[in-house]
């Protein structure tokens, strides 16, 4: 990226008659916000359906699903995933279909990093 600065300057020096205006076109390019996705435990979700939605809806392993299926039901939350926000979105949709497909609780939310 071209550290370049123009500063465009106008004012009463400028033939114009107006006040003062000064623009500086500092390129600003944000980097998007990321957004966790969070899986939440219940009483009666079964562990192996959350172990199958870890697998398919997030890429993970059957070791590192039923990790953090564990982590889940000890601790209540745990992040599955850090996405842009309509990545984060269509995971928690296709999550919170499947759950209600095959009628449990499982809830799964995002939150802005
Ligand atoms: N607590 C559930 C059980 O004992 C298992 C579970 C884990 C549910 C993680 C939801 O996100 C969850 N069957």
């Amino acid at each position: 990226m071209t550290n370049l600065r123009p500063l465009i300057l106008s004012g009463p020096t400028d033939d114009d008659d107006d006040t003062s205006v000064v623009v500086d076109t500092k390129p600003r390019t944000k980097r998007p916000p990321l957004y966790k996705v969070l899986l939440l435990n219940d009483d009666y979700t079964p562990m192996e359906f959350v172990v199958a939605v870890l697998e398919q809806f997030f890429g993970m392993t059957h070791a590192q699903a039923f990790e953090i299926m564990l982590t889940v039901h000890k601790k209540g939350v745990a992040v599955v995933g850090v996405f842009s926000h309509e990545i984060a979105e269509t995971k928690v949709a296709q999550v919170m279909d499947f759950a209600r497909r095959h009628q449990h609780p499982l809830q799964c939310t995002m939150e802005k990093e």
